[in-house]
């Protein structure tokens, strides 16, 4: 028997003290940040198929993996870089807030799985000189060997880390050993609301960095009012006779060193004076004129990119070149629905100009630094960034910040750290306006601490953060989901004063931005025109960022093989967030939902009106920069019949921010008719990087598509009532004695018509009201108010020789509140009038979901032609980017295929629908009336209701079509405000007439 040594810690593994799990600081024996550059020397890549080892836990994993012997035979193989979940090994995991295991830091919990990742390269005799191993993302925590030496440890997963490898890399034959821990005391850094995916999700690469090479380079390109460009260049080390070089500006010269800065780890910084470069094209995101600067050694050539642009706050307003902003941003995370993190360089770019396509320019890089390629992209297409430290520990609200990280000084160096990291690695991006210290991080010195270094290390651009409503150490106002109300009275300097009246003061001269607002979850956002209303109006609102970009979906197949997105819950997570991670603009395979084409019509940077006698089109250039000069001009006229004239329209340039009244041609004013709906559509008149020619910018549209609704004139014999084999006949129709329903329409089988008051509730009825806190889920209260469970019962039905009078009373189990309707019924022998009368008695709730029609007829019938809007869905409070005209479409194509099914696809503003069984020709059957929704789904409401993924929405043969007579609209209560009051629909009585043709 061995007698152990006291204190021996049983339950350490050897690899404790390497890996340093519990260790709150900054990861160990790496490099001091700097820019990510194209730096002239060679670069290897190392991405590939490793291999690979997946641990449950730190105790169970392999023993001896750094050693070169090791013998890999038996390991898997894997795409580095990967998010390892996506490759068979472990599962993803999603939560918002709530961390998925105990509030216990620094500490990890013991099932923490490990990845052991081994390459074999090459390396060739150019790394000899010098060389530098670098990661640019490592989810969560990695311990790096490389020929059997520690290199050291990453913390920061979405930092870019580097370790000098000068002396241990070889030209044949490195073994690359990684062991990553999917969880360490960084961890609680890290609680942004995504999937936890662990692994080596960025690439890996090998850089040449001899001696007397460039380490680091930090640009300095201004814009003065004067129009010409200066420059400042910062080179680590100060090499002597660096020749910088803008071509495009003829410009060269030997930089010299007005003096040099020290840092801490003792590295030194040649400073050049402030140079100008005489006159150059501004960068802005409207117009990202880039000049390509090329600084020389006879060892070396960088290149950078380089944006003259000069970032200010003056007059409470965010300035780029002295012009106020206004952001039309959105907030975007890295998700690929089959490769988690590792999004690939071509979907990055798709989604860059998806956006421009979108009017969007600005982004929030939520909540950590983005691939570095991306900002090389906001470069190039044109964006604004908020570019955002890898920061976020809202999982400790709970228990009031009890423990917060950014107060407490053990995590003090470790946040240093982040932000350092996320500033050096992006510091050359024009792009980059302003630096985040992180989301959702709670207060506490040591985000002071992060904004001071902040500022220090680069006072030319802004400082953000908006978990600290007091603003102490920052350069904007920000907030995320206030109301419109609240919003306002930012926006008139009239906000609620802050306690400290100097805090105050600081505070009520700041900008003011939505860094989160219109929670696009699901069917939404609604109320989006009444934020932009407020923007416009105030010049201190300078827009917001809509929460999110893309939805996190990860795609999965049932056993048959259709494919559907999963969400949190869906991989057995015993903690999980549901489908709150499925709230984005575009879905995971960057399909546009509803909301994003309603977000590209309200942010237009055009406001465009034309006259109701169509002789003048107002133009208001709402671009920060541009003229219309890239712009071409369109109009068409439309009618029942289609598209029945249309040409060019010559708009004179205005400039940006101004207003011009245009008068329209005779060719266009002599189109104005009834039934006629003039369109006029800014276009890019040439092909840009993002959109090709002919892309539509803003449109405006006068004149109303409403069809004449029919008359009927009951004439006596038109229609008798005649009881037959059991049935009502009446007309064209027959009734069911035993509903009061129709059944047949000129021998269509139409069931109905049904009241309804339910919907399949949105995410955003699933919410709570932002605006009234303790205020139950709209969707509860219908529940409550048992309107899934209607039912109605035949009162009376007769026929007084014209008039076909059916009284049904609806009823909820339980309650005695009801809701009586008189259903009128009319024929001349062909068309079949309905007239409807409804009066609720007391006791309902605030309010209903919607108030409709229910009818069912064949499957075949699924084909939509309507007047109205379209070709999307729209609600009261969406659908911006609906346009007024004639449409058609198919059962199918009208549905929204929302990730968690729910209401979806409403056509409203409708006057006239045809249901066919043949998108031309084939049997029909049309509605009519002045103004009503419609909605055409090939499965009943409560199937839409009960359904978690779109396999469970199974067609059952039936069109179950539902006329709306009044709907309540949308709101963003899945996360803020709900709907506002003037788009609630409060229970009432209605009449209203719909004629079945
Ligand atoms: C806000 C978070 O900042 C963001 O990351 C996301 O979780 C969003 O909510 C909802 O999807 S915080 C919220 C509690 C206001």
């Amino acid at each position: 028997m061995n007698l152990l040594p006291s204190n021996t810690n049983l339950a350490a593994s050897p690899y404790d003290s390497i890996m340093e799990l519990t260790n709150p600081g900054p990861g160990t024996g790496g490099l001091r940040p700097r820019a990510h550059m194209d730096h002239g020397l060679p670069v290897l890549s190392l991405n590939g198929n490793w291999r690979f080892n997946y641990s449950q836990s730190l105790a169970a994993a392999p023993v001896g993996i750094e050693a070169e012997t090791f013998d890999d035979g038996a390991w898997d193989t894997l795409p580095v870089p990967s998010s390892w979940n996506f490759h068979g090994h472990g599962a993803p995991a999603y939560t918002n807030v709530q961390f998925p295991f105990p509030l216990d830091p620094p500490h990890v919990p013991d099932a923490n799985p490990v990845g052991d990742h081994r390459c074999l390269f090459d390396a060739g005799q150019e790394f000899l000189q010098g060389a530098v191993l670098r990661f640019d993302g490592l989810d969560n925590a990695g311990t790096v060997w490389l020929n059997g030496q520690l290199l050291g440890t990453t913390r920061g997963s979405k930092l870019s880390h580097e370790f000098e490898v000068t002396g241990i890399v070889r030209a044949v034959a490195n073994v690359l050993v990684v062991r990553v821990a999917q969880f360490s005391a960084s961890s609680f850094l890290e609680d942004q609301d995504a999937w936890w995916l662990p692994g080596i999700f960025r690439d890996v690469s090998l850089l040449a960095q001899p001696q007397a090479s460039f380490r680091d380079v930090f640009v300095h390109a201004g814009y003065t009012a004067g129009g010409s460009g200066t420059l400042r260049v910062e080179i680590d080390p100060p090499l002597p006779d660096v020749v910088a070089t803008i071509v495009g500006l003829g410009f060269s010269g030997v930089l010299e060193f007005a003096g040099t800065d020290h840092d801490e780890q003792g590295g030194e910084t040649g400073v050049s004076a402030t140079f100008d470069v005489g006159q150059v094209e501004p960068w802005s995101a409207e117009s990202p004129i880039l000049y390509e600067l090329t600084l020389s050694t006879p060892l070396q050539t960088v290149r950078l990119l380089v944006g003259f642009r000069t970032i200010t706050v003056e007059d409470a307003q965010i300035k780029l070149n002295g012009t106020p902003l206004l952001f039309r941003g959105v907030n975007r995370h890295e998700h690929n629905p089959d490769l988690g993190r590792a999004v690939p360089r071509e979907q990055m770019r798709r989604e860059l100009r998806l956006m421009k396509a979108h009017n969007i320019n600005a982004i929030r890089t939520s909540h950590y630094p983005p691939h570095p390629v991306l900002l090389d992209l906001a470069d190039e297409l044109g964006f604004y960034v908020i570019d955002e430290c890898d920061y976020e520990t809202h999982g400790f609200e709970d228990g009031d910040w009890a423990g917060n990280p950014s107060q407490e000084p053990q995590y003090r160096e470790a946040l240093l750290d982040r932000m350092a990291r996320t500033v050096e690695r992006d510091k050359n991006h024009p792009s980059v306006i302003m630096w985040s210290l992180g989301n959702e991080a709670g207060k506490g010195e040591n985000l002071r601490a992060m904004a001071q270094w902040t500022k220090e290390r680069d006072p030319e651009r802004l400082v953000h953060y908006e978990g600290d409503w007091a603003c102490p150490y920052v350069d904007v106002y920000s907030r995320m989901y206030a109301t419109p109300a609240e919003v306002e009275l930012i926006g008139r300097q009239e906000e609620v004063p802050l306690p400290d009246p100097a805090q105050d003061e600081h505070r009520r001269n700041l900008p003011f931005i939505l860094c989160e607002y219109v929670h696009a979850m699901g069917n939404g956002p609604g109320g989006l025109q009444e934020y932009q209303d407020l923007f416009d109006a105030h010049p201190r609102l300078q827009g917001g960022f809509v929460w999110e970009w893309i939805e996190h979906g990860i795609r999965q197949h049932t056993p048959d093989g259709e494919a559907f997105f999963a969400y949190g819950g869906d991989f057995g997570e015993q903690v999980h967030d549901g489908n709150f991670v499925i709230d984005g603009m575009v879905s995971a395979d960057l399909e546009p939902r509803p909301g994003l084409l309603d977000y590209k019509k309200v942010v237009e940077p055009l406001g465009l009106a034309v006259s109701a006698d169509w002789r003048e089109l107002a133009v208001h250039n709402k671009y920060d920069f541009l003229d219309t000069a890239h712009l071409a001009w369109t109009w068409t006229v439309a009618g029942p019949e289609g598209k029945m004239a249309g040409g060019t329209l010559e708009v004179p340039v205005t400039a940006a921010g101004a207003r011009a009244v245009v008068e329209l041609s005779a060719e266009i004013t002599r189109e104005l008719a009834p039934e006629r709906v003039l369109t006029i559509s800014a276009v890019l008149a040439h092909e840009s990087p993002w959109a090709p020619a002919g892309h539509e910018i803003a449109w405006t549209q006068q004149g109303i598509p409403a069809a004449p609704q029919p008359q009927v004139h009951t004439t006596s014999g038109a229609a008798g009532a005649v009881v037959e084999d059991g049935e009502l006949h009446f007309g064209p129709a027959t009734f069911s004695l035993s509903t009061g329903e129709l059944s047949t329409f000129k021998s269509v089988p139409v069931n109905g018509p049904r009241l309804t008051l339910w919907r399949a509730p949105t995410d955003n009825d699933n919410g709570k009201d932002h605006a009234l806190p303790g205020s139950p889920r709209t969707a509860d209260t219908w529940v409550a108010a048992g309107l899934p469970l209607l039912q109605g019962r035949l009162q009376s039905m007769t026929y007084d020789g014209g008039e076909l009078a059916v009284r049904v009373r609806y009823g909820v189990p339980v309650a005695r509140q009801h809701v009586d309707v008189e259903y009128a019924w009319r024929t001349d022998g062909t068309l079949l009038e309905l007239s409807a009368h409804l009066t609720p008695s007391e006791g309902w709730g605030q309010t209903w979901p919607r108030l409709g029609f229910d009818f069912e007829l064949p499957g075949e019938f699924s084909q939509a032609a309507w007047t109205g809007h379209g070709p999307g869905q729209k609600y009261p409070d969406t659908g911006m980017a609906a346009q007024r005209g004639w449409f058609s479409a198919s059962m199918e194509e009208l549905q929204v295929p929302y990730v968690r099914p729910q209401e979806n696809g409403a056509r409203a503003g409708v006057s006239k629908l045809v249901l066919s069984t043949k998108p031309a020709g084939g049997q029909s059957v049309t509605f009519q009336s002045e103004d009503f929704a419609f909605t055409l789904q090939p499965y009943s409401r409560q199937v839409l209701t009960n359904a978690n993924h779109t396999p469970d929405l199974v067609a059952d043969g039936i069109s179950h079509l539902t006329l709306d007579a009044a709907v309540q609209g949308i709101g963003t209560a899945s996360c803020g405000p709900g709907v506002l009051p003037a788009y609630q629909l409060a229970p009432g009585p209605l009449s209203s007439t719909v004629v079945l043709g």
